[in-house]
């Protein structure tokens, strides 16, 4: 599984590097999919319907017990040598990270300036005046756990990005910024189904910059990026670091 001999004189010339990330990032550090999450007494629901505005209104102490179930998975898990290759990389050169991601593994791993199009577990917010709350992480031992109250009188949420939601509009900017004005693009672990954030490869390339694909699949996009490496976060990355 050697590296692609035009990704590595791609990464050896670059100037300025994008990395784009989804699920599939945090994979090997035993983080399940948006979708694998679903086991146990959740398998019974979709997080497709959970994550929504709408699931929130309904009974937000069913959503609110999921994602505290998720915080406190996240606690068990460690970052991955995807994770610190490219915190490494970080200390030798400009790396800007853009995250689907809502969890904090790439800041566990060393690197900084991450930008989080989806929001993160670890920002809780009220639902009204969008003050952040610091929660404490407690594992649900039931599908309910009644939220938190703010101060004036809303809700304390999930700081995440659900579906129907805008995306935080600082974090898009800087994110279409990173897309467009990059000389290298890695998108690593996303299946590049889900929008806007999906776009952001189709973003650099319309700037001509080289986009190459890390993942063990084909997603929509390997069609159209420069190079697809049928590799893993955990270890494509590592072996590139290498081998630059
Ligand atoms: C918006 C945070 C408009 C929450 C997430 C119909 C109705 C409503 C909306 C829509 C609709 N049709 C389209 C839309 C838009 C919608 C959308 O795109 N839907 C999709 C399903 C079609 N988008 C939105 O709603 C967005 N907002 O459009 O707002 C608007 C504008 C202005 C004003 C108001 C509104 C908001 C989308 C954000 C949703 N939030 N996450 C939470 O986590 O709880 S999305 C969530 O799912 C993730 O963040 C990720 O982005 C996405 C996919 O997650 P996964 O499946 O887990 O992971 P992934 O897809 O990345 O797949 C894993 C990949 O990794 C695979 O390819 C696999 O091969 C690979 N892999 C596996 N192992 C490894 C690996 N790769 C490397 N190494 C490995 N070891
Ligand atoms: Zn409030």
């Amino acid at each position: 599984m050697t590296v692609p001999a035009e990704l590595l004189e791609r990464a050896r010339a670059a100037r300025s590097i994008t990395v784009l990330t989804g699920a599939g990032m945090s994979a090997e550090s035993g983080v399940p999919t948006f979708r694998d999450v679903q086991t146990g007494l959740w398998a019974k629901y979709d997080p497709m319907t959970l994550a929504t505005p709408e699931a929130w209104r309904e009974d937000p102490a069913l959503v609110w017990a999921w994602y505290q179930r998720r915080c406190a998975m996240l606690l068990a898990v460690q970052p991955n040598a995807g994770h610190r290759a490219l915190a490494d990389w970080g200390q030798k050169a400009d790396v800007r990270i853009v995250t689907q991601n809502v969890d904090d593994l790439h800041e566990r791993a060393g690197s900084s300036g991450v930008v989080h199009v989806h929001g993160s577990l670890r920002t809780p917010r009220c639902d009204t005046c969008w003050t952040v709350h610091t929660v404490e992480v407690v594992e649900p031992d039931s599908e309910r756990v009644q939220p938190s109250s703010c101060e004036c009188g809303g809700l304390v949420r999930p700081g995440v990005v659900w579906f129907g939601e805008a995306l935080p509009e600082d974090a898009w900017n800087a994110a279409a910024d990173a897309a467009a004005s990059c000389d290298l693009m890695l998108v690593v672990g996303t299946s590049s189904i889900v929008y806007p954030a999906a776009g952001l490869p189709r973003i650099a390339m319309e700037f001509g910059v080289f986009v190459a694909e890390i993942n063990p699949e084909r997603t929509d996009l390997s069609r159209a990026v420069d190079v697809h490496w049928e590799s893993t976060a955990a270890t494509g990355l590592p072996r590139l670091l290498e081998a630059i």
